[in-house]
């Protein structure tokens, strides 16, 4: 351990950890805007700069050690000009947009203006004046708000390993983006939206979608139906104000149907229908001779980054569609005639912790149902905002349910929205099939929580199979690569792009951080626990459906309805 003194206050700290993590420990706030604890830290914009007793000049304190003996002073009239002019000047070549901003309200470089009392900029020159990049369905990169802070780029290159953001040119032409201006549309990325997650101000956004779902509600010739993705009952609480982690099920449906939504229903109807469907899949593969291993598919970013980065790999991927999508051509097919209702006329949103999930929508496959099988794809941030706009009271809401039948779900399909959580439930159900037995335990522990990569076997009669799951695109790059190699085999994989799974997803409620992901996981978890059912091929509304309709897994309907091939 290394004692220091802060501000006259002694403190202890490990060896190797930074002024700023001793002044944290200690309860002592120093501003910082380039600074992403676990993501990027650089000291480049010396926001952070705090006084070291016998050093000359001013220290950034994110990267600077804490050393013994150390006198560190954080709080001074000269830090506290330099701090406000290192942020006039960069304000000086910022849009004045605060009003029309998406991150306004929830903008660092704003609450520091505002922190620091900057009431007017005394610098006046040359401004930015960049053409905003609108060229994909998911993201939205606007230079002109750009900080230079770089959190874009470790989140890119670092947590992703995708490695698409650069900073280009340089002094006050600098700008941070693909090489050489280039589009994202015309770049291997995956549109995750971890980028977006890091980016302290409005520079990097999803491409906004609420008005076009103002106006189907608003349509009387329109049927629209919503469907909320297993992740987002334990993060819309956080985007309403509640704490992380907040379990709101029951009051999420109730504000979607005060937002004049025809039906509530639930993408975890279709997640177990993806169970049932994929785990038929692997043991076809795994009974005929099939491509192993079995790599899932629904998670719309590590889709397209093996498309760009591993098509060798893209036999691998099942040719499930996402629950997404199985649950928009389901809408307009088996609902449709069920409800006597003309398909033109039904509008399908869904809710998704995603930002790949709007590029994924407007896919040219997923059209099976005959028309745009999902027709707007909104993130947790957007809904949140449809909520506040009707004025709706999230808090003192009652707790409602989903409608039937696309809304009766199992915990199974719950756990989806975590890392692991598609293997769990999978193996839940191919235990159960294969060997008619009832699984004593349910939980798989081996594949749950944060670690990178983890592996778990399981024991069916004749054979061991073996499976991996992997979260985040970097920690994908190396399970891939170990199968390239030849260092590991396995039968069945789950990949989701982002890290934690899809409760860390691109296009959940800012700040998402190892805090956040860890107290998400863990309600979760919770939900699971606290259903009914627990296995997907128990839901009855599936049973039904296959009654009624798909007449068995991998039938002629599922075939042309469910599946799909990737390419690109
Ligand atoms: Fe996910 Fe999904 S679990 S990708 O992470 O499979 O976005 O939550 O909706 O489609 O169900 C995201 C979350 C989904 C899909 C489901 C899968
Ligand atoms: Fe990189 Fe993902 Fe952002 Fe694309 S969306 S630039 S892959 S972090």
């Amino acid at each position: 351990m290394i004692t220091l003194t802060i501000n006259d206050k002694k403190v202890q700290v490990e060896e190797g950890s930074t002024i700023l993590e001793a002044a944290q420990k200690a309860g002592i706030y120093i501003p910082t805007l380039c600074y992403l604890e676990e993501i990027n830290i650089m000291g480049a914009c010396r926001l952070c700069v705090v006084e070291v007793e016998g050093a000359k000049t001013l220290q950034a304190s994110c990267v600077t050690p804490a050393a013994e003996g150390m006198v560190v002073r954080t709080n001074t009239p000269f830090l506290r000009k330099a701090r406000k002019a290192i942020l006039e000047l960069l304000l000086s070549d910022h849009p004045f947009e605060c009003l029309t901003c998406i991150r306004s309200g929830n903008c660092e470089l704003q609450k520091l203006a505002e922190e620091f009392n900057i009431r007017e900029i005394p610098y006046h020159g040359e401004k930015s004046d960049f053409k905003p990049d609108t060229s994909t369905p998911s993201i939205i990169r606007d230079t002109n708000k750009c900080i230079l802070c770089r959190r874009c780029i470790s989140a890119c290159s670092n947590v992703q390993r995708v490695g698409i953001l650069y900073p280009n040119e340089r002094g006050f032409k600098t700008f941070i983006g693909p090489p050489f201006g280039e589009n994202l549309k015309d770049m291997p990325c995956a549109l995750c939206g971890q980028c977006v997650l890091a980016c302290p101000t409005g520079a990097l956004h999803e491409k906004e979608d609420i008005d076009e779902v103002w106006k189907a509600l608003e349509d009387p010739n329109k049927h629209v139906i919503v469907q909320t993705a297993p992740a987002i009952r334990v993060s819309v609480g956080e985007a309403m104000g509640m704490d992380p982690g907040s379990i709101v099920t029951g009051k999420m449906v109730a504000a979607l149907r005060r937002l004049g939504f025809d039906r509530v229903f639930d993408t975890d109807f279709a997640a177990d229908l993806t169970i049932m469907e994929e785990g038929h899949e692997f043991l076809d593969r795994l009974k005929n001779g099939g491509k192993l291993p079995l790599m899932t598919s629904c998670s719309p970013g590590w889709v397209k980054f093996c498309e760009h980065h591993y098509p060798d790999f893209l036999e691998n991927i099942s040719t499930c569609k996402s629950p997404q999508q199985m649950f928009g051509a389901l809408a307009k097919t088996y609902y449709a005639n069920k409800m006597r209702i003309d398909p033109k006329n039904i509008f399908v949103v869904s809710i998704m912790p995603c930002t790949a999930k709007k590029f994924e929508c407007k896919r040219p496959e997923m059209t099976d149902s005959g028309y745009l099988d999902v027709d707007v794809s909104l993130t947790v941030r957007e809904v949140a905002k449809m909520f506040k706009q009707a004025g709706i009271n999230f808090d003192t809401l009652p707790e409602e349910e989903f409608d039937a039948p696309l809304g009766i779900s199992t915990g199974a399909a719950a756990i989806f929205g975590a890392t692991g959580g598609v293997m769990e439930a999978a193996l839940r159900t191919v235990y159960e099939v294969v060997t008619g037995e009832t699984l004593q335990n349910l939980d798989f522990e081996d594949v749950r929580g944060l670690k990178g990569v983890k592996e778990a076997s399981v024991n069916l009669p004749g054979i061991t199979v073996k499976v991996a799951v992997a979260h985040g695109l970097a920690n994908a790059r190396d399970l891939l690569d170990q199968l390239r190699s030849g260092e590991k085999e396995y039968h069945f994989i789950e990949i989701m792009a982002c890290p934690g799974g899809c409760i860390g997803g691109g296009g959940q409620p800012i700040p998402t951080n190892t805090e956040t992901r860890k107290r998400r996981i863990e309600a979760i978890y919770n939900v699971d626990k606290n259903m009914a059912i627990r296995k997907s091929h128990e839901n009855p509304a599936i049973k039904k459906l296959y009654k009624e309709f798909l007449i068995k897994p991998l039938g002629h309907k599922s075939h042309e309805l469910l599946h799909t091939e990737y390419y690109q």
